[in-house]
């Protein structure tokens, strides 16, 4: 393409955009639909001195699964992929080394279930506090999620 046929589809382009008018002209594409998304992240008070739990949902909106690989946060030194698995009476936690999203699904990171647990902690976090935590993907995505810490008894 000339660098005038070039700059002339570029006016076009633009002409187009503004022809709209508005600030919804061009919508986003909207990220939730199209990849990985984290949702309704949640930390929870640490009940003990240096370990806290992590709960979400992460939904994959494209057609190829992706795998959790690792979590981390500046807010503690280590952060693992946790399930919990009932034995008869006993509650076991045992750890995970990724956690598959299906493709145009989702996984949920709940109480009893899977979560992710924060140990190390570099200070203590109180409810009313933000974690900044990273979410590495098989794929090489990484999202990041700002998470609310909340009181056990707050939890949903
Ligand atoms: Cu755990």
């Amino acid at each position: 393409m000339s660098l005038a046929a070039r700059a002339t589809a570029t006016g076009l382009a633009l002409a187009a955009a503004s022809a709209c008018g508005g600030g919804d002209a061009v919508p986003d594409i909207d990220a939730a639909a199209t990849g990985i998304s984290i949702h309704q992240a949640i930390a929870v008070e640490p009940v003990l001195d240096d370990v806290a739990a992590l709960y979400l949902t992460i939904r994959n909106g494209g057609a190829e699964e992706d795998t959790l690989l690792a979590v981390r946060t500046g807010s503690a030194g280590r952060a693992e992929i946790h399930d919990q698995v009932r034995d008869g009476e006993m509650v076991h936690m045992r750890s995970r080394e990724y956690v598959v999203v299906p493709a145009n699904g989702a996984v949920v990171f709940a109480p009893g279930g899977l979560h992710v647990m924060l140990m190390e902690l570099v200070q203590p976090f109180a409810a009313g506090d933000t974690l900044v935590v990273d979410f590495h993907f098989a794929s090489g995505d990484t999202r990041t999620a700002r998470v609310p810490v909340v009181t056990y008894g707050d939890l949903p």
